[in-house]
C-alpha cells in the first residue's frame, strides 16, 4: 500500500459520529474521502463541508452529505494534505489551489489533522514554491511587492498557458523562496500585501500530523 493511501485511511479513524468535517483537497486526502465513503454505507453518520471544488465533487460521487457555513455552528475536525511540514509542523500548502477555503476551514475547526507522507517532511519550507492567492486586478504590482519579500514570483499558469483560476475567481502566484527562515513573520507580512487574499503558509494550525517512517505510520 502506498504511504499516502496509508495516512489517509488511518485519519478517516479518527472521524467518530455525528461530526461535521472539513474535507481537504488532495492526492492523499483522496484516500480519506474513499475510506469515509465505505464507512458511511456502513452507517456512520457524518456531514462534510469541502474546501475546494474538486473535493465537493469526489464527495457527492461517494455520497458524502455535504453542508455549508450556513448550515453549521462550528467544525468538529478537518482534515487535509500539504506540500511541506517543518520541524515546528509549519506548513506549506496550496500546490492544488485550495488554500484560500482550506484555510478558512481549518481556522473554523476546533481541531487540524494533517496527512503527508514522508516525502513531505522538511527540516526548513521553501523548496516548495509558496502558493499565494491575489485578486487578478494589479497583481502584476501585487507580484513585484511580493518579490522585494526574497522571493522569484511566477504566475501559475495552466496547461493551455492561460493563468489558473482558483474556486475563488482569484489568481495563484507561486513564490520561490528556497528557504523561509521565519513562516510566521512572513505570512504575516504577505498578507498585509495590498492584493494579497491568502497565502499557503499554515502555522501554529496543526494538531495531529499523521505521516510514515521506515513504512510505519507515526500519528504525532
Ligand atoms: O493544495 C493543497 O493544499 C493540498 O492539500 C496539497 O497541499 C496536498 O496535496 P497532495 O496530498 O496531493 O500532495
Amino acid at each position: 500500500m502506498i504511504e499516502k493511501q496509508l495516512v489517509g485511511e488511518k485519519a478517516a479513524d479518527y472521524v467518530k459520529d455525528g461530526m461535521v468535517v472539513g474535507l481537504g483537497t488532495g492526492s492523499t486526502v483522496y484516500y480519506t474521502l474513499q475510506a469515509l465513503g465505505k464507512r458511511i454505507q456502513e452507517g456512520l453518520a457524518i456531514k462534510g463541508i469541502p474546501t475546494s471544488r474538486q473535493t465537493e465533487e469526489l464527495a457527492r460521487q461517494l455520497r458524502i452529505p455535504l453542508v455549508s457555513f450556513a448550515d453549521i455552528s462550528h467544525i468538529d475536525l478537518a482534515i487535509d494534505g500539504a506540500d511541506e511540514i517543518d520541524r515546528n509542523r509549519a506548513l506549506i500548502k496550496g500546490g492544488g489551489g485550495a488554500l484560500l477555503r482550506e484555510k478558512i476551514i481549518a481556522n473554523a475547526s476546533n481541531e487540524l489533522i494533517v496527512i503527508a507522507d514522508s516525502k513531505k517532511m522538511v527540516h526548513t519550507l521553501g523548496v516548495f514554491p509558496l502558493p499565494i492567492e491575489v485578486v487578478r486586478f494589479g497583481w502584476e504590482m501585487t507580484a513585484k511587492h511580493i518579490r522585494d519579500l526574497g522571493c522569484v514570483p511566477r504566475l501559475r499558469l495552466k496547461e493551455d498557458h492561460t493563468p489558473f483560476i482558483t474556486d475563488n475567481s482569484n489568481y495563484i502566484i507561486d513564490a520561490h523562496f528556497h528557504a523561509i527562515e521565519d513562516p510566521h513573520i512572513l505570512e504575516q507580512m504577505l498578507n498585509s500585501i495590498p492584493g494579497v487574499v491568502e497565502n499557503g503558509l499554515f502555522v501554529g494550525m496543526t494538531d495531529k500530523m499523521i505521516t510514515v517512517k521506515r513504512g510505519k505510520i507515526q500519528v504525532l
